[in-house]
């Protein structure tokens, strides 16, 4: 064991570089060649792997510290039969155990991203006076092998600019494009995204338009074209001249993992380990929130958002299950606003949100809206109550809305249905339980009160009165939970004039109950005190149609507005 400070390395003549990332932390075991740092040029990101395997054991920089060759990154505690990165041998002292360490950066940086015109020197060396059909030829790839084209990014027939990316490459460590040598028309690709490439690989063919002057490059010599880093040019750089051809190339052997460039053409910006990670995920970029220095999209960024994925979908939330493309809605920090603090959902919590998104989502809802006198049932429930409080119960319009739902059911027997899952068929129920929505501290549960039809108002106030006690003391059994025909929702001790409540599928109809106000209402002579009951009956349209929805709705209000029907 020996103790290790990582240093930067050779950075390629680029100094007072920006770390944008710190990819570990104190107490982290790293291993040989895994990303420490993240730097940023203002053309290329790069990532700084580790020389040693070891634990992290202090952190020597902070994010948007400038560092250049040789800045102290970390200390770690090394283990002696670690090697330093193989890439880095170069400038690594030969015993790796020493105290300083000076990998290269292990970057596997393109020499060239433009042209190299090996396979057609006439064509490529010379500027071309007139329009020309030229092959386009893999520059010189560092040393770089097999390299994977990630992009192609034109399309045949398309026009041109001198330096108009036409590939993307990417090594392990690094992806580069490779830019038109001159202007023109690009004719076709000889090779396909996925394809591996070497130096001196005919990639495309271009007809130089007769505008075409200078390469993108200007030339060593006449004979051998020096190229430039793509990760140090953008467009807009200026073409090297021949009396500097060198300056522009230098920076190549040693850095360039990524072009912004490249990266902002395709609407993200991530290196090239966050991209491979992406690829080898199936993770589109583009949806991923980057949360590195200028919106970089980190590896961890990719994590979070698949682990997301997972949870949504292990949760049924059919969106994601289905792939039904309905977009995510964004993930947005609220402490950006003011303070917050993080809840856990309750388990029932986050049932009812699955089971609300895949009703919600599968449903065509529909929702109709009436209102009931509820004058002469309000009276009847008042008359009761003292024999209701020597029953030990209370007496509330919630066993006489069951009641009335129950019998309505059976009157208008195709709101007592389920649709199959084989989407052939109509489940007919010759049963009637009716669920009740229950308000509890964990969250909302619908106990099932079974034979609703067949219950007297006393039995089905003392079931209703039992099960939301049960459900608010969080003791009821799944067996209570199960088989409802048609839920009842009251929010009637709260308030409001209505809502639309969603059904509780595979149920195909849910009642929500709003508040009872007196109102005037007109009898053919005369306005008169009234206490309106308002009630919403939301409805799959798959199962039923609004007519059916009118025969059973009227049936319900006519019960309600006339208890004595219940006993009919
Ligand atoms: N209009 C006016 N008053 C009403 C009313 C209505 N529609 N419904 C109930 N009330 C009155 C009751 O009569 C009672 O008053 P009294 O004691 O003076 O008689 C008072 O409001 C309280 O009733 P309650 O809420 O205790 O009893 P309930 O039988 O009406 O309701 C239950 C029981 C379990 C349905 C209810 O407590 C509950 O949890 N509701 C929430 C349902 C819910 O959250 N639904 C989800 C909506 S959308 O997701």
């Amino acid at each position: 064991m020996s103790n290790v400070i990582v240093k930067v390395p050779d950075l390629g003549g680029s100094e007072n570089v920006e770390i944008i990332e710190i990819s570990v932390a104190v107490g982290d075991r790293v291993e040989v060649e895994q990303d420490l740092i993240v730097l940023e040029t203002d053309k290329a990101t790069m990532e700084v792997p580790s020389s040693h395997a070891g634990v992290v054991t202090e952190l020597l920089v902070k994010v948007g510290d400038t560092v250049s060759e040789g800045s102290d990154i970390l200390a770690l505690t090394s283990e002696v039969s670690d090697e330093p990165v193989a890439d880095a041998a170069v400038d690594a002292p030969a015993e790796p155990a020493a105290v300083v360490e000076e990998p290269e950066v292990a970057v596997e940086a393109p020499e060239a991203v433009v042209e190299e015109p090996a396979a057609v020197p006439a064509t490529n060396t010379a500027t071309p006076s007139a329009s020309e059909t030229i092959e386009l030829t893999v520059p010189d790839l560092g040393g770089a092998t097999d390299v994977d084209i990630i992009e192609l990014s034109v399309e045949p027939g398309a026009s041109v600019e001198a330096e108009d990316s036409l590939l993307v490459l990417e090594t392990d460590k690094a992806s580069m494009d490779v830019p038109a040598p001159y202007a023109g028309t690009l004719v076709e690709f000889k090779v396909a995204v996925g394809d591996k490439v070497n130096e001196g690989d005919v990639y495309a063919v271009l007809t130089t338009s007769n505008s075409a002057t200078t390469p993108v490059t200007a030339p060593v010599s006449e004979s051998a074209p020096e190229p430039v880093p793509m990760a140090e040019k953008p467009a807009s750089a200026p073409t090297p001249s021949k009396a500097e051809p060198a300056a522009a190339a230098q920076g190549v052997e040693t850095k360039a993992l990524e072009s912004k460039a490249v990266v902002e053409g395709k609407d993200v910006y991530a290196g090239p380990s966050s991209r491979r990670l992406a690829r080898q995920l199936g993770v589109d970029l583009t949806k991923v929130k980057g949360s590195g220095a200028r919106n970089r999209i980190t590896k961890d960024d990719i994590r979070a958002y698949v682990k997301g994925l997972v949870q949504q979908a292990e949760s049924g939330q059919v969106a994601v299950m289905s792939g039904s493309g309905i977009p995510a809605v964004p993930e947005i920090d609220f402490s950006q606003f003011g303070e917050i603090d993080l809840r856990p959902m309750s388990k029932i919590k986050k049932l009812t949100a699955a089971n609300m998104s895949r009703a919600w989502l599968n449903v065509p809802h529909v929702t109709q809206f009436d209102e009931a006198d509820m004058s002469d049932l309000d009276a009847f429930r008042n008359d009761m109550k003292a024999e209701a409080e020597r029953r030990g119960m209370k007496l509330t319009p919630m066993p006489f809305l069951i009641k009335a739902a129950a019998l309505a059911l059976r009157v208008e027997p195709s709101f007592n249905v389920s649709l199959h899952a084989d989407g052939e068929h109509i489940v007919q129920k010759h049963y009637v339980h009716i669920g009740m929505a229950v308000d509890t501290p964990n969250g909302l549960m619908v106990p099932v009160i079974r034979d609703a039809d067949q219950k007297g108002i006393w039995q089905l106030a003392e079931e209703s009165n039992e099960l939301a006690a049960k459900a608010r003391a969080g003791k009821l059994k799944p067996a209570e939970m199960q088989g409802g025909c048609f839920t009842i929702s009251s929010l009637g001790a709260m308030g409001g004039t209505g809502f639309t409540p969603i059904v509780n599928t595979p149920e195909v109809a849910i009642m929500g109950v709003s508040k009872a106000q007196i109102k005037p209402i007109w009898n053919g002579k005369e306005f008169e005190p009234r206490n309106m009951l308002p009630l919403a009956v939301s409805y799959d349209h798959r199962a039923i149609n609004g007519a059916d929805c009118g025969r059973f709705f009227t049936t319900l209000v006519a019960m309600i507005s006339d208890i004595r029907r219940l006993v009919l």
